[in-house]
């Protein structure tokens, strides 16, 4: 039993008329529930003559498994976070409409002319410019919340008002424990134990991982997206918008590059096992897309950063520099926990099975050598992916 009452399609249109915000949509011609999270439940409305409105609702528990308790705060630090980000990177999130904070919703706008990335690189379409935006978005967020620019007393109060340790948590056991244990989340088809012996059994791996995981727990640099994968991102013809914002805290700017950069080399892996060189060849382009992007957006943001006398030009390329070198490093890490972990990807399950034992191996050779190799190469992932 729920200490508040949950949405249905049934009671959304008293729930909107009750909400002076959203009274507008009142009267839905169509009430739908869309979530295909882990998370949360999402209904889109829709009402004749004018855009609609999404409604996101956190339950006390995991949406997939309602034995997995978890705070439904988690929806007040998406709005946040939302606003937060809708500030320093206008035009990159959604907006955020209204927010009940006692039943745990957020009221977002009408997104349903844009897809889901991940869907659109599963069926081989290629958007362009979506990973330079990300990479824009990644790079305004990284500086705009950070010490460069917000200076260091906001830059504490920011800190310490957006904890969020109950979904750090998850990333914790999920991404950089669960899969390098025995556990009961992790499935591995008989065709890959060898792969994930080698994998996880490599000492340099190991070390390279838990070294990723501490300066995820440690490093306070800026408010980062937290989850974002090609799943948190929706694209329509010259619009690219993240989303799901709710695992957001003060972590590394290189978690969200490497988030994406490890789902490119997921739809790469689809792409080869697929037979289709040329998609998995272009996903894995947009690697540099998106890092070349970040890299000319905090760079043309650098001259406006607080304390120019200590932060010096040699400074922004040493961060640049360990920036890169930790996206590596996690972008192997968001890789390995979909092939081996819990919540696994639609690029690599909807393949056939031969396909995906292919595509599994491809991806353990790839993260082995991001965490392992030094500066990292994206061509050359292209050969491991491919290679038996
Ligand atoms: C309980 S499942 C949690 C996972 O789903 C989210 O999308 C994140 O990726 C997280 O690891
Ligand atoms: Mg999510």
């Amino acid at each position: 039993m729920t200490a508040y009452e949950l949405l249905t399609v049934e009671t959304v249109p008293a729930y909107l008329a009750g909400r002076p915000a959203l009274a507008w949509w009142a009267d839905p011609a169509r009430v739908r529930e869309i979530g295909d999270g882990n998370m949360n439940t999402v209904f889109a409305v829709e009402v004749d003559g004018g855009p609609g409105v999404v409604l996101k609702q956190a339950m006390p528990y995991v949406r997939v498994d309602p034995d997995w308790p978890i705070t439904p705060d988690r929806n007040r630090i998406e709005a946040t976070v939302l606003a937060e980000h809708g500030r320093v990177a206008p035009g990159l999130v959604p907006e955020l409409l209204d927010v009940d904070e006692a039943r745990h919703v957020v009221a977002l706008e009408d997104l349903s002319d844009h897809r889901v990335w991940r869907g659109l690189l599963n069926e081989g379409s290629r958007d362009e410019g979506v990973a330079a935006d990300l990479g824009r978005y990644v790079a305004k967020v990284g500086f705009g919340t950070s010490v460069f620019g917000l200076g260091a007393e906001r830059h504490k109060a920011a800190v310490a008002r957006s904890v969020n340790p109950e979904l750090c948590e998850i990333t914790e056991d999920l991404v950089f424990t669960e899969p390098y244990v025995e556990h009961e989340h992790n499935k591995i088809l008989p065709a890959n134990k060898a792969d994930v012996a080698a994998y996880i059994g490599d000492p340099a791996v190991r070390t390279a991982i838990g070294l990723a995981k501490l300066a995820f727990m440690t490093r306070a640099e800026a408010l980062i997206h937290g989850d974002l994968h090609t799943g948190s991102v929706l694209v329509r013809p010259g619009s690219t918008r993240a989303f799901d914002v709710e695992f957001a805290f003060y972590g590394p700017v290189g978690f969200d590059i490497g988030a994406l950069w490890g789902n490119y080399v997921l739809a790469a892996a689809r792409g080869f096992a697929l037979g289709d060189a040329a998609h998995a060849g272009w996903a894995l382009g947009l690697a540099e897309q998106t890092w070349d992007a970040f890299e000319a957006e905090f760079t043309a943001l650098w001259p406006d950063r607080a304390d120019p006398r200590v932060y010096g030009d040699g400074v922004l390329a040493a961060y640049l520099a360990r920036t890169r070198a930790d996206a590596a490093a996690f972008g192997a890490a968001k890789a390995a926990r979909r092939v081996i972990g819990f919540s696994r990807v639609t690029d690599i399950e909807t393949l056939p099975e031969e396909a995906r034992v292919t595509a599994i191996r491809g991806v353990l050779r790839a993260a082995r050598y991001l965490l392992t190799t030094g500066p990292v190469v994206f061509d050359r992932i292209g050969d491991l992916l491919v290679s038996e």
